[in-house]
């Protein structure tokens, strides 16, 4: 394969380079017409689970967009649909699962086994994805911290505080546990699966670390995070994204991960200290700022730019980027960044 655009890769394995790479988080989706039109076609898990769809996807942003790194096109509820539950994408709602965990009889029922290798697909796709890419941008893998996978797995859909989730961890701390142990072994298989496909990084989306108060995040989340950085950053550096959770960053001063993504709420020198000076950081633009005029939103991005100061350091956004963002939106956010020198 013909490497071209390796910057992003040389960031997270600490080398020195010109200007930050760029991505955009969920930058595969609603945003680009290119994508609506393939959803009015084909309903979402089709999407995911055609290997040339999802392939098709991924680079969509790639073409048009142009970012330093390509993430595949998928979703995190992936593994409890693998595992044996029915989810469903339903519109104007989002993921429904008719049917929640709820006893000891439907934990036993979680299947590990065959989990992984029910993800095919998903390899398919990643090989898929890199002959077309030919060497374009690195492409990252990822999998939903087994915290996040496990509030939809209980609540059953989305929801503000999953009330459902937690208590079901405060009523039940063994099943919660049980449940969490289960996802944490499909997701390390199915990482590992997926860089031995060609994923050249792995990012772990912990985007309900907000809910829970710090000893609970250690118990109910961080540990099982910890578990599958220790299996895949030997072969691959990951990336653990945690939304609304800045007091957790300092916890992983000691992990294996390369780098923590942070969200738009943090200020970067607020994050940088929290983050400490051995871990790249990736964040943090409000992906509602993209809505601003092109002239300001620009200037906002310099401006980020600016406050995260040189070297270790991936520019994106806070969060997932938004349906309503015109796409030359999105566009000047990566330009910016792109002729952005550190020199
Ligand atoms: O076309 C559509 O309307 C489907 C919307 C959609 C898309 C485009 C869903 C349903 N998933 C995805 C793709 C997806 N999901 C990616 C693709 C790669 C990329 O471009 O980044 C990724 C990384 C995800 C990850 C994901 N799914 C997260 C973690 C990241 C985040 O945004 O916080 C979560 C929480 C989900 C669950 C999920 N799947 C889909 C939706 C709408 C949701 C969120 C539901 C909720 O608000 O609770």
């Amino acid at each position: 394969m013909k490497e071209q655009n390796h910057l992003f890769l040389d960031v997270l394995n600490g080398k020195k380079v010109d200007r930050p790479p760029v991505w955009m988080m969920r930058q595969a989706g609603r945003y680009l017409p290119e994508y609506m039109e393939l959803r009015r076609k084909y309903d979402f898990f089709t999407r995911v689970e055609t290997p040339e769809l999802a392939a098709e996807i991924t680079i969509q942003p790639i073409d048009i967009i142009k970012p330093d790194a390509a993430i595949l096109f998928s979703d995190i509820l992936v593994i409890p649909k693998a595992m044996g539950m029915d989810v469903q994408l339903v519109d104007k709602v989002g993921p429904f699962f008719p049917k929640t965990i709820e006893n000891k009889q439907d934990v036993d029922n979680l299947n590990t086994d065959e989990a992984p290798e029910r993800l095919q697909h998903v390899y398919d796709a990643i090989k898929i994805t890199q002959e077309k890419l030919d060497g374009r941008v690195p492409l990252i893998g990822f999998a939903g911290a087994p915290w996040t996978v496990f509030c939809y797995m209980i609540e059953g859909k989305g929801s503000k505080n999953f009330a459902k989730a937690k208590t079901f961890c405060y009523q039940h701390p063994e099943l919660a546990e049980s449940v969490l142990d289960k996802v944490t072994d499909v997701t390390i298989s199915y990482l590992k699966n997926k860089v031995a496909a060609g994923a050249q990084a792995i990012q772990i989306f912990d985007s309900w670390a907000s809910l829970l108060n710090q000893k609970d995040y250690a118990k109910y989340s961080q540990k099982y995070i910890d578990r599958i950085t220790e299996a895949i950053s030997p072969l691959a550096p990951v990336i653990i994204y945690l939304r609304g959770n800045p007091f957790a960053y300092a916890n992983y001063k000691d992990s294996s991960c390369s780098a923590i993504g942070v969200d738009w709420g943090i200020s970067p020198t607020i994050a940088k200290q929290l983050v400490g000076d051995k871990k790249v950081i990736q964040g943090n633009f409000d992906p509602i700022k993209l809505l601003m005029p092109i002239d300001e939103l620009k200037k906002e991005t310099i401006s980020m730019l600016d406050e995260f100061g040189t070297q270790k350091y991936v520019a994106n956004l806070g969060h997932g980027i938004l349906p309503n963002i015109p796409v030359d939106h999105a566009k000047a956010f990566v330009d910016t960044v792109k002729s952005y020198s550190y020199k």
